[in-house]
């Protein structure tokens, strides 16, 4: 069965990933998997960060002459923010001058910098939030960028877009045609209304001005999905309870929903399930309010999730704290970060889509 692990840390060296599990002769282009990364580095709101890299993967194993070969895949993306951080983030042990300019002792309200820290009795933030940051995300795209392109030799397709920013909402109707090209029309917001996608970027706006920082919902599709994958039988292999274990892991991520299931639960029976039809020797559905899933198992129609993240931990202008070491009363650490994550947070829902429909459809 397919699976991947990611590792790094943010201003560490670099970020690698293994996938373990591949099947050999899945045609597999690197510029595939950088396109993907571009896509997670363009986006309003997002911090300067994004003007240091430039995010482009080296394939170290696992493909040859351009395709699969059944042996595990492993991959790694440079962080060239590394040689303004090699000292601090050193390998080998440093003098205390050092240690001591690159502790953090006052954990963000919302990260997992205390929580960690209590985890572990660290007696330093760094240890937390290099690993926990959202950087790691990159390593996750590059996966992605692979899943992709095997579910593309069953005719399946994964996009995603922004439906959310702040209370601002799309309540347009849209088509898979739509959301599709929401990165080439609108690279910035990712959104299939321009009217909602001006109010969303003067929305980041004002947070940036307001040193506030702003959540949102990312929709993603997969289409061509056939019926039948998933299971109804088991509660670890049902496919919209993997989907949600996949999606919840993102960092920021705080609510996963399948379909209409947030609006169902409010509605009648009569109003919520898609009714049956047959024609042409096929089954079909006019509404796709369940998402495409029914019982954990796929029904042909569009899978469609929502991931709902909150507004990123890291604020400019900062909550109150507690000293790890004094225990006082102090401001968080202000470290550079993003305003909001949304539009370039799409394409990390659509990798770890991707790695779900491909590890069920290649057992
Ligand atoms: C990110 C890289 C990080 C952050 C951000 C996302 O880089 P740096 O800490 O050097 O600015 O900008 O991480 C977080 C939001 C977080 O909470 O850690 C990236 O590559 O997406």
């Amino acid at each position: 069965m397919i699976r991947f692990l990611t590792a790094g840390e943010s201003h560490g060296k670099a970020l690698t990933v293994i996938i373990d599990g591949m099947p050999p002769g899945i045609p597999i282009s690197r510029e595939y998997i950088n396109h993907e990364l571009e896509k997670r580095q363009i986006g309003a709101g997002s911090g300067g960060r994004m003007h240091i890299e430039k995010d482009e993967v080296e394939i170290l194993s696992g493909i040859r002459f351009g395709k699969t070969i059944g042996s595990p895949i492993s991959m790694i993306i440079w962080n060239k923010d590394h040689t303004n951080w090699g000292e601090k983030m050193s390998i080998e042990e440093q003098p205390s001058e050092v240690v001591d300019s690159a502790t953090v002792t006052a954990p963000r309200p919302g990260h997992a910098d205390l929580a960690g820290v209590q985890k572990h009795g660290f007696d330093d933030v760094r240890n937390v939030l290099e690993r926990a940051s959202a950087r790691e995300t990159a390593a996750r795209v590059a996966a992605g960028g692979v899943f992709k392109q095997y579910l593309l030799t069953k005719h399946i397709e994964i996009a995603s877009h922004t439906i959310q920013i702040g209370d601002i909402k799309v309540v347009s109707t849209y088509t898979f045609e739509g959301i599709k090209k929401t990165y080439e029309n609108d690279p910035e917001i990712r959104c299939v209304d321009p009217g909602k996608s001006r109010k969303m970027k003067q929305l980041i706006q004002k947070a940036m001005i307001d040193k506030d920082t702003l959540g949102g919902v990312v929709e993603t599709w997969a289409v061509g999905v056939p019926a039948g994958c998933g299971d109804y039988a088991q509660w670890d292999t049902k496919l919209d309870g993997q989907i949600a274990k996949a999606m919840m892991s993102i960092q920021s991520v705080k609510a996963v929903e399948i379909g209409h299931g947030i609006e169902n639960a409010a509605k009648f029976g009569s109003e919520v399930h898609d009714e049956i039809y047959y024609d042409e020797k096929k089954y079909y559905r006019k509404t796709n309010r369940a998402g495409g899933i029914e019982g954990g198992v796929t029904n042909g129609m569009p899978i469609i999730v929502r991931v709902y993240h909150k507004p990123i931990s890291t604020l400019y202008k900062p909550l109150k704290t507690v000293d790890i070491i004094t225990k006082k009363q102090v401001e968080a650490i202000i470290a550079r970060s993003d305003i909001c994550v949304i539009p370039r947070a799409g394409v990390v829902s659509e990798a770890m889509l991707a790695y779900i429909l491909a590890r069920n459809i290649a057992v």
